[in-house]
């Protein structure tokens, strides 16, 4: 059912708010085309997010390669990413590929330095330790839905902790904390910031209007008028396949991602994976693909290579037509382009025209 359905119908079917949002952006934009914008600074993600936002739905990124990314959560990348986010109506897909107990899942993906789920609408996690881990970022996910509204007061003071082990000088608490970080601070301090000790008391009372879960009116007008504010939620994609030379998922661990995604439909909005893996009454579910690359303008025939990392490529036909899956996802194809821009146009062309094949259109 999946591969004679238009995006529109499915963004009827899909039962996660971001995936609807998805495939109405992918309709109004004519594109079913993310950028994976390993890029190694900070300055260059911003940059080359601005120039092909126009063209993409879908914006991926590994944080951890990039050099300068600043951590503030007001001001910073994250931040200034989600904003152009909602200036060219795409979603931001940090690809970090979870891998844990579901503890230290929740931990990686809501705090650290990082706070991904600030302003990534999408990430994604590798099932590989056991499926709970998918219930644990879930319950992250809806915790932080529930806090989204708040404006952020932080404050820094220097006080004394009391014999009694209170301390002075702490900052309004009207609300409750967050967090609260009492460093010791004072030259005679005990260790342990332990009764007598001067204090820097770090007080996160609410979390701030997180990135890229509105829309404001002061951003610069985006060339597509009709797009709509992303819904406030965060989605998951199960890491089904990969592109990879010698994988090791074997199809069982592929059908237990297909059983944990319709255990979490209201979290997980789809897959990572090389084919669609849908079953006919699963059509809700989106299927993104990496390991795509075109020969180069006027050389069509010609194969093409792999990176000789282990990288393999398919076009966008066989991926979106032959292999059923939605999205494809383009790094170095577009990046080490000389006109990067006009790359990502020939590739949305290209995907958008596989996608009318597959509808035998
Ligand atoms: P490329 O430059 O188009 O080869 O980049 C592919 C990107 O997709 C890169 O960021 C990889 O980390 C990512 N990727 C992949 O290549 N294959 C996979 O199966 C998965 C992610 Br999952």
């Amino acid at each position: 059912a999946t591969l004679t359905q238009t995006f529109a119908e499915r963004a009827e079917k899909a039962t996660h708010p971001l995936t609807r949002y998805l495939f109405r952006l992918m309709e109004l934009k004519q594109s079913n085309l993310c950028l994976s914008a390993d890029v190694t600074t900070a300055r260059g993600l911003l940059a080359i997010a601005d120039k092909v936002g126009p063209y993409i739905v879908v914006l991926k990124t590994h944080y951890d390669l990039i050099s300068g990314w600043d951590y503030n959560p007001q001001t910073g990348t994250g931040a200034k990413l989600a904003a152009l986010a909602r200036k060219h109506g795409f979603l931001i897909f940090e690809d970090r590929k979870f891998v844990d107990i579901g503890k230290t899942v929740q931990m990686q993906y809501t705090a650290g330095t990082a706070r991904i789920i600030d302003w990534a609408h999408i990430t994604n996690a590798n099932i590989d330790a056991g499926k709970d881990m998918v219930r644990a970022l879930a319950e992250a996910a809806a915790k932080w839905k529930g806090r989204r509204h708040c404006e952020v007061k932080t404050s820094v003071t220097v006080g004394a902790l009391d014999e009694d082990g209170t301390v002075n000088g702490v900052s309004p608490s009207h609300v409750e904390p967050l967090e609260e970080q009492i460093r010791p601070v004072s030259p005679e301090r005990d260790a342990d910031g332990r009764k007598g000790s001067i204090v820097s008391i770090t007080t996160v009372t609410q979390s701030f209007e997180h990135a890229g879960a509105s829309g404001h009116a002061d951003d610069a007008e985006s060339v597509f008028p009709g797009i709509e504010e992303a819904p406030a939620d965060r989605g998951l994609l199960l890491l089904a396949q990969m592109s990879s030379k010698g994988c090791l998922m074997t199809r069982e661990y592929t059908q237990a991602c297909v059983e944990a995604a319709r255990d979490h439909r209201d979290f997980v909005m789809g897959f990572v994976s090389q084919e669609a893996l849908n079953s006919a009454d699963d059509d809700a579910f989106i299927h993104m693909t990496p390991g795509c690359k075109l020969p180069p303008p006027g050389e069509e025939d010609k194969p093409i290579d792999g990176d000789g990392l282990g990288q393999q490529y398919n076009t966008p036909d066989k991926l979106i037509k032959g292999a059923g899956t939605d999205i494809v996802i383009v790094g170095r194809g577009i990046l080490e382009a000389a006109d990067p821009v006009s790359e990502a146009e020939r590739y949305r062309k290209r995907a958008w025209k596989a996608y009318l094949g597959r509808l035998g259109k």
